[in-house]
């Protein structure tokens, strides 16, 4: 090989060190002129071939032309090492000056009825009281006639029920039209005392501003020897004060009627209408919140309870109307709309779960 071929295929090398734009290209380069098969490497074997005289001249020349790659792929190495590292070092960077971002527990809202089904079953929980839960679909036994309602009686056609298809042996299945089954049930498998309440969802065939074909409730039960209608009072004033968060409120009983309860009776809490705005406790208008009455004995017998030995009372009232009148919600179904507008306004933080001690709705 000649001066000149070994300067251009030095020259070559180096151009294509210099135009390497990455470690892989640069190895790339490497492999080519000092791999194995290399450019280079394949000079320096042709040394064996040669005269002693000419393998120092050769030797010596091509040498010092693997020295000067050696020495530019090394050099070009450490400069694409550290574009590498000034590049990644600017795409990791962290602007620790901007804000941090929201997790879900900030940015996400509890719905209003969670929040009033979660301060009801704390307040009663406070008080003793368990919760007791059953299936959505009922039978018409634990959804009427054990509580009282008589075959064909019209207090059957007042609850506008959703019936399913009558099954082959006649049965006929309903979507439950309150939370009543699950005091019967509570009362067929427990004895007592008995001190329960039962939130969940309900369901008649009803819909207009004030009501939704799904609807929830929750009931009380409780099932002593010496309950009478003065510990319904105080339990329902006690509740009253808490859920309305005030120190007192003036209720009013009415005289009613429900199949299950005798004597039946509708509460009204006096309130205070001001622009727009309820506040209980004080003020010349009357809310009706719920009914209640003492547990019919037709009823205690029907759940296997002797009413010669036990008395009971119970109560129901709507979540969601209580929602309602508490939160000021003007229109039912804007609960069940899922508008992201209406729940950043009405919904409640995560993290302020409610509690007697910290306030229910703080
Ligand atoms: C058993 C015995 C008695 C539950 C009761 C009411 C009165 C009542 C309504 C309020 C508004 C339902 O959501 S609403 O439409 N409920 O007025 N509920 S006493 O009495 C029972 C329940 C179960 C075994």
């Amino acid at each position: 090989m000649t001066l000149s071929d070994l300067d251009k295929l030095q020259n070559d090398i180096l151009g294509a060190i210099a135009a390497a734009s990455d470690e892989a290209a640069l190895e790339a380069v490497r492999v080519g002129a000092l791999g194995k098969k290399g450019s280079i490497s394949a000079l320096l074997a042709t040394l064996g071939k040669m005269t002693p005289d000419e393998r120092k001249t050769e030797g010596a020349k091509i040498n010092l032309a693997k020295d000067k790659v050696t020495e530019a792929l090394a050099a070009r190495r450490d400069v694409l090492k550290n574009a590498a590292l000034d590049s990644r070092l600017a795409s990791e960077t962290i602007d620790v000056s901007l804000p941090v971002r929201e997790t879900p527990t900030e940015t996400g809202r509890i719905h209003p009825l969670s929040q009033v089904w979660d301060e009801i079953t704390t307040i009663f929980a406070d008080m003793g009281f368990s919760v007791a839960e059953g299936p959505d679909i009922e039978t018409d036994d634990y959804n009427f006639t054990k509580l009282n309602f008589p075959e064909g009686h019209p207090a059957r056609e007042m609850h506008d029920t959703f019936f399913f298809n009558r099954k082959p042996d006649g049965e006929r299945l309903l979507l439950r039209t309150h939370t009543s089954p699950v005091q019967v049930r509570t009362m067929l498998s427990q004895k007592p005392p008995i001190r329960v309440i039962c939130p969940g969802r309900t369901y008649r065939i009803d819909s207009d501003a004030t009501h939704t074909p799904q609807f929830h409730q929750v009931e009380g039960l409780v099932i002593d020897k010496g309950s009478h209608l003065g510990h319904l009072k105080w339990i329902l004033a006690e509740f009253c004060k808490a859920f309305f968060e005030v120190d007192n409120v003036t209720m009013k009983f009415r005289p009613s009627f429900f199949p299950f309860t005798e004597p039946s009776l509708e509460v009204d809490i006096q309130c205070r209408r001001d622009k727009g705005e309820i506040r209980f406790g004080e003020g010349n208008d009357w809310l009706e919140i719920l009914g209640c009455g003492m547990v019919h004995p037709n009823v205690l017998r029907a759940c296997g309870i002797d009413p010669d030995v036990y008395q009971g009372f119970a109560w129901g009232m709507g979540i969601d109307r209580v929602a309602m009148l508490k939160y000021g919600i003007s229109d039912l179904r804007q609960m069940f709309e899922s508008d992201v507008r209406w729940i950043n306004h009405y919904g409640f933080k995560p993290l302020d779960v409610p509690t007697l001690a910290g306030g229910l709705s703080s």
